[in-house]
């Protein structure tokens, strides 16, 4: 074969392995053709292998030649791949793309499954929600609270028997029980009064601690809202109307309330706010200790003991504060037989509310 021969074959051997390449549909069709056009065993490698057979002049003619044949198909083949792989690329998203008009409604609902608020800050919520209508302000107050605020402001000096109606987180701060986690949300109360004067009208809610062991009415991490009236004139009609506006307004009007007479150091009169049982309508049951009722809250006059230890004139000033539990409200308006269900972390349950 001549030099002039070589270059004719080698011009039409590379149209041919062109129109192959551009032919490959798949990125797998076109790695086959590639080998076939441009491999080892390629006509254009066999035409290589002529070269050798050549005078010098003609092979350098047509070894130029081969070369850039080989050089533009191989330009072209890589071409071809990047195109074939975008393509297939694009046709592999549209494949698994989701169609939703497919997927059924609770299958979309499992999957944008949203977190909910707990239902005590729910309940937190709806409470605060109530006594902002009926005008009241939501404050707050520290946790971890000293002797003087949790007891002694409140009427309870150091081994006053009620101090057993509160047992005690001490925390290892300062002298031994000085510091201590708060076991009710009264003292905000006496930061309130420290803070600004009157008139207040305020609820608090927030987290309480106390050494108990749980039960089915019994968390030693629960909640409350505090609620403190501080005004001229205020009586206990005022605190009663406003106990019979919130159990309406939170409970509706079907739900039995009572005030039963109580006692508290910083309240006189004191009085205990109880909501017929919703477990058992009030035919008693484990959950009320056999009684018909659950108490919600205590509550009373402020006495003027604690006005004194605040500075308020008790002769000008006269209020009210209760305390009520946010998680036994929750417990009761949801019918939750055991108040440790709330805390379980059960999904199941929580997903309920
Ligand atoms: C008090 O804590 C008083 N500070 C309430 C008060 C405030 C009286 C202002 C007068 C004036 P008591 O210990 O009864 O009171 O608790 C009040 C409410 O908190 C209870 O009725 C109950 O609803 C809730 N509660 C108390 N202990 C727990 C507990 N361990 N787990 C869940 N809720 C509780």
């Amino acid at each position: 074969m001549t030099g002039r021969d070589l270059s004719g074959e080698v011009a039409q051997l590379e149209r041919e392995a062109a129109d192959a390449l551009v032919a490959a549909r798949s990125t797998g069709e076109l790695e086959e053709v590639q080998s076939a056009v441009l491999g080892r065993r390629s006509p254009l490698a066999r035409a290589h292998r002529v070269l050798a057979g050549l005078d010098p002049d003609e092979r350098r003619a047509a070894g130029k030649a081969l070369h850039e044949a080989r050089t533009r198909l191989e330009t072209l083949a890589a071409e071809r791949a990047k195109a074939l792989a975008a393509a297939e690329r694009a046709a592999m998203l549209e494949r698994d793309r989701l169609d939703l008009t497919e997927v059924t409604e609770s299958e979309v609902r499992s999957a944008l499954r949203r977190g909910r608020l707990h239902l005590v800050d729910q309940t937190r919520r709806e409470l605060e929600d109530v006594f902002v209508a009926m005008g009241f302000t939501v404050a707050e107050g520290p946790e971890a609270e000293t002797d003087w605020y949790n007891f002694e402001a409140l009427n309870i000096p150091p081994a006053h028997p009620a101090r057993s109606m509160w047992d005690t987180f001490y925390l290892e701060l300062g002298q031994p029980e000085t510091v201590l986690l708060r076991t009710h949300t009264s003292p905000v109360q006496i930061h309130l009064m420290e803070e600004r004067p009157p008139p207040i009208h305020a609820v608090i809610p927030g987290r309480c601690y106390r050494r108990e062991t749980p039960d089915a009415r019994h968390l030693p991490v629960f909640h409350q809202i505090e609620g403190l009236v501080v005004d001229r004139g205020i009586t206990f009609a005022d605190l009663a109307g406003t106990i019979e506006t919130f159990t309406t307004a939170y409970f509706g009007a079907d739900i039995h309330s009572r005030l039963r007479p109580g006692y508290f150091p910083f309240t006189e009169p004191s009085a205990e706010v109880e909501v017929t049982c919703t477990i058992c309508r009030g035919k008693g049951c484990r959950t009320c200790s056999w009684t018909g009722w659950v108490e919600l809250a205590g509550c009373g006059m402020v006495d003027p003991a604690v006005f004194e230890a605040v500075g308020i004139d008790s002769e000008e000033w006269s209020g009210f504060a209760f305390g009520l539990g946010i998680d036994r409200c929750a417990q009761m308006r949801h019918v939750i037989a055991d108040m440790r269900a709330m805390v379980e972390n059960d999904v199941r349950f929580l997903r309920q509310f």
